[in-house]
């Protein structure tokens, strides 16, 4: 437990004479008694390595008692149904509180607590925000007859915790190491399992089994498993189309060890053969990606790499005649968002999205030694987008950002619309044979003292090797192949 509670020292030493409040994630029903899969909040389980919900962290570094937790108390009956808890008295002896409430409490306790501190650290739009807040108010009521002090101000502890989250410790290195070693594993299982007539949800069985069978404890998402069309989709999770015969297969899943989770996408071929334009496609998608890999070290701003990215696939996109030239038009007016409309990356951790500030004051981060990112480029020529209408109003995608802020996503939407109509348009067909392509590949990067390490290498990028592993014998068993041909 040496590593939470090094965690609870550094975060406890930047909040001063303030206190701190971080609630643990809450259960969900599903139906009736059964409830969905819970998962601990990252925040929590960071400070506290306590799996059990219906529980709250106190941080409090000027009391002799700093770190007190409330949980469930110890009742044999709902144990019985539910499961062992910790209690109270496991709070303290197993979790290292300097004390622990049963959870019907917090009000009683954070009203004593909240006397003499001049801050309260605490994310407002929690499940506990009444109990908090009501806590709050009272504890002001008493302020004003007893004239003590207590919290004037509330500040979000995101600041100070995701900072910390942000890099990775060696233990937190070595099990993203494992996740990604996981789900690279996983992925070369369903580029073997891939076939015509097997389904995608026949791949997603064979590849969450190498995760689970390899010691993940869960998906650290959703599993996209998104044949032909559907590849266009950013966040398909139907995964019960049959693959066909000449389709590209995108999947977009990873692994979750130690709370921590990789993120690895790869697109081949259901048939094992790439075509001509799916391969003309594949290549600037990822001739993209090696470009913000190469470039990636300590220094590089965070927001570079999507500016890296997208001129590769610029390129690339006009080389095919998937757009118009010339590369500075279509860059300058934004015409490559028609296939490309995502971000180039992002911090990964314990959420896959993990936490962390992108930009300071407005300027992107520079890399630093502990960070990880990923790197997932991608092209999405959508069946339908036979003919392109470009504008040539300028694009900037920090004034949209601003304008969606102000206005709401709608109304942004409809501004930006009548300011493209007003503008010169080009029309430009799409080459027929592109149409229905969608192609991401997406890497696992730790940054280190003199470069990046690519942790996800262990499923090939490479079309050779993506066509050799495909005529791999799959290692897990096959359980229904009526439709295949063999
Ligand atoms: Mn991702």
């Amino acid at each position: 437990m040496a590593r939470f509670t090094q965690r609870r020292t550094q975060f406890m030493d930047t909040i001063g004479s303030g206190l701190a409040i971080v609630p643990s994630a809450v259960e969900t029903i599903r139906n009736d008694d059964v409830d969905h899969v819970f998962r601990q909040s990252s925040d929590f389980f960071f400070l506290t390595g306590f799996e059990e919900p219906d529980a709250v962290a106190l941080f409090d570094p000027t009391h002799d008692q700093p770190y007190v937790l409330f949980v469930r108390p110890r009742d044999p009956e709902m144990e019985a149904w539910n499961g062992k808890r910790a209690g109270v008295e496991g709070a303290t002896d197993r979790f290292g509180a300097d004390e622990a409430f049963p959870i019907a409490d917090l009000e009683k306790v954070l009203r004593d607590r909240f006397r003499d501190r001049d801050a309260l650290w605490y994310a407002t739009g929690s499940s506990v925000d009444s109990r908090v807040l009501g806590a709050l108010r009272q504890a002001r009521g008493m302020k004003l007859r007893a004239g003590v002090t207590v919290p004037s101000s509330i500040i979000d502890p995101a600041t100070v915790l995701h900072e910390l989250r942000l890099i990775k410790s060696s233990e937190e290195i070595d099990a993203l190491r494992e996740a990604c070693r996981i789900s690279a594993d996983g992925h070369c299982e369903a580029m073997r399992f891939a076939a015509p007539g097997r389904s995608e949800h026949d791949v997603q069985s064979a590849m969450e089994y190498v995760f689970r069978a390899s010691g993940a404890t869960r998906e650290g998402y959703p599993s996209i498993v998104a044949s032909g069309d559907n590849a266009c989709i950013l966040h398909y999770v139907e995964n019960d189309q049959p693959l066909e015969d000449g389709d590209l297969l995108l999947i977009d899943a990873a692994a979750e060890v130690g709370y921590l989770s990789s993120d690895i996408t790869r697109t081949f071929p259901v048939n094992g053969r790439f075509s001509d334009a799916q391969r003309a496609v594949y290549d600037v998608v990822l001739a993209a990606q090696e470009a913000v890999i190469e470039a990636c070290e300590p220094g590089l701003p965070f927001t570079d790499m999507h500016e890296i990215a997208v001129r590769t696939l610029t390129e690339g996109m006009i080389a095919l005649d998937l757009l118009p030239g010339p590369v500075e038009d279509a860059i300058a007016y934004g015409w490559y968002r028609e296939f490309y409309f995502h971000g180039t990356g992002h911090w990964l951790g314990m959420d896959v999205h993990d936490a962390g500030a992108y930009r300071i004051d407005g300027v992107g981060r520079p890399l630093q030694p502990g960070m990880a990112f990923t790197v997932e480029p991608g092209i999405y020529v959508a069946r339908d987008k036979t003919t392109l209408e470009l504008s040539k109003a300028p694009f900037d995608a920090d004034a949209e950002r601003d304008l969606a802020y102000l206005k709401g996503a709608s109304e942004a939407k409809r501004i930006l619309d009548e300011r493209r109509s007003e503008a010169d348009t080009v029309t430009h067909g799409v080459p027929e044979q592109f149409l229905g392509i969608g192609i991401r590949i997406e890497d696992d990067l730790l940054v280190t003292s003199s470069g990046c390490e690519n942790l996800t290498r262990g499923v090939p990028v490479d079309p050779d090797e993506i066509e050799t592993l495909w005529s791999e014998i799959p290692t897990v068993p096959v359980m229904s192949d009526a439709g295949v041909d063999s």
